[in-house]
């Protein structure tokens, strides 16, 4: 198969293509390289795959690297809510405007489209309530970033009821693993450690989010990708829920560390309290499960992964706290 892969270069994308090429696929990669992308993250594959440096809402590259595809995979976004949060513009851009760019090079060449979202679409939940997300749970997005995601899904609904393109969409939670931009939870608080920095918590740390295996949502990805159904929209999650209280505390102990060893500051604003997916159409219709289910076994691998690619995000670190501590974060 010849994917066509949007922000290849980002955390899930880099290691999407590098599992589409082990499996066979004759891979393209477009990405803008912005601050998120890397090249060092297609190193594995990088003689397999054909890298375009280029902005998604480029009509008319996008529009010839589609025509030569049998599928696009739609990764490339905007993603940090503080970011958003700072600055929205690029985020209006990349992620409505590209998404509406994939959209018209699809329905011009007929190509398969798989386009990769958020839960954060739904808002959040109540802290102490059982409820979840599902396909049916209304969008209710908060901040500039779920806002942007939530738009582009619509438009790709639009066009698939409209036009007729040959779209699945996907709604995933809280991703970690290997190659995550150290602006993000989990690698923060790992690479702050690694360089001698204090851990930092938003507020109490009682928000809860969902954490799924980057290789477990990439694999639901490619099972959408074979047997999913054209228009229908798949929600990803191992129902792996923490509060980040407690997720920091595990990470400190198994650095061994202190686990009160961190500080407090300032909370995001408008902080969605509590995301939480219910995977059963993704399980019941496709036989989808995640094989990475021990939490803090993951968690451990990662912490290795990082501590063994200092190289990979050591260039990255002193800017991004430079730019949180001046959000007082
Ligand atoms: P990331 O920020 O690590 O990577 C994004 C990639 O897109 C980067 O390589 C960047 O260079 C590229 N990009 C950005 N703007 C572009 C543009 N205008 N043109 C071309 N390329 C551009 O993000 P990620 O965490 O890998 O997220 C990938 C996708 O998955 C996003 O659509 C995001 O909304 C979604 N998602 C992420 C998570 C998560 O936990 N990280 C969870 C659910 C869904
Ligand atoms: O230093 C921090 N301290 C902290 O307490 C950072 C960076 C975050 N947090 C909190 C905020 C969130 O409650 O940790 C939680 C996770 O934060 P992020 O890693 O920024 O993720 P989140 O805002 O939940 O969004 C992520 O998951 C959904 C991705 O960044 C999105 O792209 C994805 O759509």
């Amino acid at each position: 198969m010849r994917l066509l892969v949007t922000g290849g270069a980002g955390f899930i994308g880099a290691n999407f293509v590098q599992d589409a090429v082990r499996d066979g696929a004759s891979v393209t990669v477009l990405d803008a390289l912005t601050y998120a992308g890397s090249r060092e993250s297609l190193a594995p594959v990088a003689d397999r795959i054909r890298l375009v440096e280029g902005d998604v809402c480029d009509a008319a590259l996008v529009s010839s690297l589609t025509a030569d595809a049998d599928a696009v995979v739609h990764f490339a976004a905007e993603t940090h809510v503080d970011n958003a949060l700072a600055d929205p513009a690029p985020f209006v851009q990349s992620n409505v405007v590209g998404t509406f760019t994939v959209l018209e090079a699809v329905r011009r060449h007929g190509v398969r489209l798989h386009h990769i979202s958020t839960d954060e679409v739904y808002g959040d939940l109540p802290l102490d309530d059982p409820a979840r997300f599902t396909e049916n749970t209304p969008y209710n997005p908060s901040s500039p970033y779920s806002s942007t995601k939530a738009a582009a899904d619509l438009l790709v609904r639009a066009w698939v009821r409209s036009y007729g393109v040959h779209a699945t969409l996907s709604n995933c939670s809280n991703n970690y693993g290997p190659y995550q931009h150290v602006e993000k939870f989990i690698p923060r608080q790992i690479t702050n450690v690694l360089t001698g920095r204090r851990p930092k918590l938003y507020g109490a740390g009682a928000n809860v989010r969902d954490w799924i295996h980057v290789d477990d949502h990439n694999a639901a990805v490619r099972r959408i990708l074979a047997d999913g159904k054209a228009g229908q929209t798949y929600l990803i999650g191992a129902q792996c829920e923490q509060n980040n209280l407690t997720v920091m505390r595990t990470l400190l102990r198994l650095m061994g560390r202190d686990p009160d060893d961190f500080d407090h500051v300032t909370d995001r604003a408008g902080h969605d309290l509590r995301y939480a997916i219910d995977p059963s159409t993704l399980t019941d219709e496709l036989g989808w499960k995640p094989v990475h289910t021990d939490f803090e076994d993951g968690l451990r691998n990662t912490i290795d992964w990082y501590r063994a690619n200092e190289s990979w995000w050591g260039p990255l670190k002193e800017q991004v706290e430079a730019n949180y501590q001046e959000r007082g974060q």
